[in-house]
C-alpha cells in the first residue's frame, strides 16, 4: 500500500493538497487524523478542511471518525486494514459535538438490569449527562426477575428518554433465576449460575437492541459515578474492547475483578503503576467498550464456560484447546483473543461501582 503510507507522510507534514492527491490513489476506507487540542484557535478551519477532504474522496458512511489518536498507531492499524483513518478533532476534554459538520460515531448504550429500582435515578442521571451528541447515542435495557418494580419506573421514564437519546429500547425478559436468600452471591456454585444467566441477559439485549451503531458501551446499572467524558476518552484509544478501571471509590481498590491478564496473575489494580493502557485478557462488564462490529462478527457473551475441552470433540481434534473455562464478560475476552481482537484496559480512568 504504498499509496497509503505516501498520504500518510503528507498527513504528518501538513500539506493537505498533496495528501488529497495521495487519498485518491488509495482503495477501500480512507479516513485521516487531524488532531486538535481545545483552545487551538484554528479549530473549525482545520475541522472544515477535513470534512471538504472526506466529502471529496469517500461518502460518510465508510467514514469512521474517532479521537485523537496518534498517527503511529494509525499507521500500524493501516498496515493491516488497507485504510486511513480521519480522526477528526475534537478536544480531549470533550465538549459540545464537532463544529463544521463532522459526526461523532455512533454508540449504543447497553444495561442489563435487575432489583435496580434504587440504582435508576443515578443511571439515568449519569448517561444523561454524557458530553457526547445525543442524537448519536442510543439507550437499551434488558430487566429481568425484579421484584421491586424496576420495569416500571424504566417504563415510566421511555418518553423523557426517546427524546433526548436517537432510540430507546426497553426489553423485559424473565428467567426466573433467584438467588438462595442464604448464599452470598459470589459463592463460586452460584457464580456460574448466576453469570450465566447475566451473560444471556447481555446477549439477549445486544440482539434486541443493535441497529445502525458503530460502538456498544455496556454500562452496569449500580455503577454511581464516571467522567462525564468517558466515551470520548475510551474511543480516542482505537481499540476494539476497552475497559476502564472499575473501583469502589476514586483511587480506591478495584470493584470489577473480571479485569485481569497473565492467567489471572495480575488485575487491573496491578496495572496501575504502568501505562494508561494496558492489554487485557479478561474484561469486566461494569463498563465495557466494543466495537459493534466485533459483536455482529459474533462475539458474544458466552453463557457457558467458554474454552472448555468438550466431550464431544473429534479424537485427536484437529483444532484442540486446552481444557479450562471462562464465563461472561471473561469469556467475552477468551472469545475476543481467539477471534484476534485484543482487549485494553484504563487502569486511570476511573468508574465507581456503588458500595454494595
Ligand atoms: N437482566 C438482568 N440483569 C441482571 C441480572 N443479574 C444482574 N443484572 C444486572 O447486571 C449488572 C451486573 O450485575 P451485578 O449484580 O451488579 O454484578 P456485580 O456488581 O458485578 O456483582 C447490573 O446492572 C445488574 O442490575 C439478571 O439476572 N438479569
Ligand atoms: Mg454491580
Amino acid at each position: 500500500m504504498p499509496e497509503l503510507f505516501q498520504a500518510l507522510g503528507h498527513l504528518r507534514m501538513g500539506r493537505l493538497r498533496k495528501l488529497v492527491a495521495a487519498l485518491e490513489q488509495c482503495r477501500d476506507l480512507v479516513v485521516i487524523e487531524r488532531p486538535v487540542t481545545q483552545g487551538q484557535d484554528d479549530r473549525r478551519g482545520v475541522i472544515e478542511e477535513v470534512h471538504a477532504i472526506t466529502r471529496g474522496v469517500v461518502d460518510d458512511e465508510s467514514v469512521r471518525h474517532l479521537d485523537h489518536l496518534d498517527v503511529l498507531s494509525l499507521s500500524r492499524e493501516c498496515a493491516h486494514e488497507d485504510a486511513i483513518i480521519i480522526r477528526s478533532g475534537r478536544a480531549v476534554s470533550g465538549g459540545a459535538g464537532y463544529p463544521g459538520g463532522i459526526v461523532e460515531p455512533r454508540v449504543l448504550i447497553l444495561t442489563p438490569v435487575k432489583q435496580a429500582a434504587q440504582h435508576l435515578d443515578r443511571y439515568f442521571e449519569l448517561v444523561g449527562g454524557l458530553s457526547y451528541q445525543p442524537d448519536r447515542l442510543s439507550l437499551g435495557m434488558l430487566e429481568s426477575d425484579s421484584t421491586d418494580g424496576t420495569f416500571e419506573l424504566m417504563q415510566a421514564r421511555q418518553h423523557e428518554l426517546s427524546e433526548h437519546f436517537a432510540r430507546v429500547t426497553l426489553v423485559q425478559r424473565a428467567f426466573g433465576f433467584r438467588i438462595p436468600p442464604a448464599a452470598p452471591r459470589w459463592a463460586p456454585p452460584l457464580q456460574v449460575a448466576r453469570r450465566t444467566i447475566l451473560a444471556k441477559s447481555r446477549n439477549h439485549l445486544l440482539f434486541a437492541a443493535l441497529e445502525n451503531e458503530d460502538w456498544v458501551l455496556w454500562i452496569d446499572v449500580d455503577v454511581i459515578d464516571y467522567p462525564s467524558d468517558v466515551i470520548t476518552r475510551m474511543l480516542g484509544t482505537g481499540k476494539d474492547i476497552v475497559h476502564p478501571h472499575c473501583v469502589t471509590r476514586p483511587g480506591g481498590p478495584t470493584f470489577d475483578w473480571n479485569a485481569w491478564r497473565d492467567q489471572g496473575r495480575q488485575t487491573m489494580a496491578e496495572l496501575r503503576n504502568g501505562s494508561e493502557l494496558v492489554r487485557l485478557d479478561g474484561v469486566g462488564g461494569t463498563m465495557l467498550l466494543v466495537r459493534a462490529d466485533a459483536h455482529r462478527d459474533g462475539l458474544i457473551f458466552p453463557p457457558y464456560l467458554y474454552g472448555r475441552e468438550s466431550r464431544f470433540l473429534r479424537r485427536p481434534n484437529p483444532f484442540a484447546r486446552p481444557h479450562v473455562g471462562e464465563i461472561e464478560t471473561e469469556g467475552l475476552g477468551m472469545m475476543a483473543k481467539d477471534m484476534g481482537i485484543e482487549c485494553w484496559g484504563m487502569p486511570y480512568l476511573e468508574v465507581i461501582h456503588a458500595n454494595t
